[in-house]
């Protein structure tokens, strides 16, 4: 680490050229990280909204921190901690066959709140600072995951489709939500790094399905059918401890591990306090609602009596401020 500078002088916003007429990104292929400029938070924010600008951080969490939530991953994949609440996730290719859980066959853990361990990640003061920028001062984690994207097992199913993660949660407004995704070794194209369609934070949420992709696709990984497809899509290309925060209707997603290593990622998705939820009966939301509350009932039983805005309830917790509506 020592030759890498401190994120605070390296506190900097990429750009990516901003095409006047449609807002769209100029079609680089993988993510630069400019030179350094320090700008207020809230000015930030207003960039990140009105103009195309995804903030990331070099180096903002440290490699001592990396190997102690990869060191929690490992033992709640090999049974050898109980981490009450967290969802531990099969490849798709591997969840009907009797391979052990273990990390090459787990996709990713999501729904780490009650972990001390892993759910420090969402408190780092170096996180919460950018992420307040968006949120504002009263901050609720709503959603955790560590993902582990083992090498593909040659059915490509370690993809995962272009999404929006407004998709999934049933409040807003969507520019009081942001999330952080911190690498946690190099991700690259061939180890399946995130990408990204540039400028696609300013569309409205739009229809997702589940792709149909001939070995299958795992559980929840919805995808957009009908994204702009003439936007060039962006590798974010990162070291171990970078950082990026996205916007809810960003389109992005991931490629296909095709290494024999991992490509590991911490991430939390976070809310203001003061957001509010909304009825998505009626909606291209109406289905992942029937969706999650199929899971749940399969879980917790048939006769549970819960909701969609329960179950986010139930998961989310305060990271800094004042509790509001959410
Ligand atoms: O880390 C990845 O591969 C993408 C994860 C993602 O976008 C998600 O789970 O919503």
């Amino acid at each position: 680490m020592a030759d890498r500078a401190p994120h605070k002088r390296l506190a900097i916003t990429f750009k990516f050229a901003r095409n006047s007429e449609n807002g769209r990104g100029n079609g680089r292929s993988t993510l630069r990280w400019p030179g350094g400029t320090k700008r207020p938070l809230e000015s930030r924010r207003n960039r990140f909204l009105q103009q195309e600008w995804l903030p990331g951080c070099p180096n903002l969490v440290p490699q001592e921190l990396l190997d102690k939530y990869l060191h929690r991953f490992n033992q709640i994949c090999d049974g050898e901690v109980r981490a009450p609440g967290v969802t531990v996730m099969k490849d798709v290719a591997y969840a009907k066959t009797k391979r052990p859980l273990g990390d090459r066959t787990v996709n990713k853990l999501q729904n780490f709140e009650d972990d001390e361990v892993l759910f420090s990640y969402c408190e780092l003061p170096q996180i919460v600072k950018y992420v307040a920028c968006f949120t504002g001062p009263d901050v609720k984690s709503v959603h955790t995951m560590l993902i582990n994207k083992p090498p593909d097992p040659g059915t490509m199913t370690s993809r995962h489709p272009l999404h929006q993660d407004l998709h999934y949660f049933p409040f807003r407004p969507a520019n009081r939500m942001v999330c952080s995704w911190t690498a946690m070794e190099k991700v690259h194209k061939k180890n399946g790094c995130l990408v990204v369609l540039p400028g696609t934070h300013y569309t409205p949420l739009l229809q997702h399905y589940y792709p149909e992709w001939e070995g299958g696709v795992n559980a929840m990984y919805h995808g957009i059918k009908d994204y702009d497809a003439s936007i060039p899509l962006l590798h974010l290309e990162m070291n171990a401890g970078d950082t990026v925060f996205f916007h809810p209707l960003l389109i992005h997603g991931s490629g296909a591990n095709q290494t024999t290593g991992f490509r590991k990622a911490i991430s939390g998705h976070y809310a203001s306090s003061h957001c509010y939820y909304i009825d998505v009966r009626g909606t291209i939301q109406e289905h992942i609602e029937t969706e999650v509350l199929g899971i749940a009932r399969k879980k917790l039983g048939e006769d549970i009596d819960v909701s969609f805005a329960d179950i986010w309830r139930f998961k989310s917790r305060l990271v800094q401020g004042n509790e509001g509506t959410l």
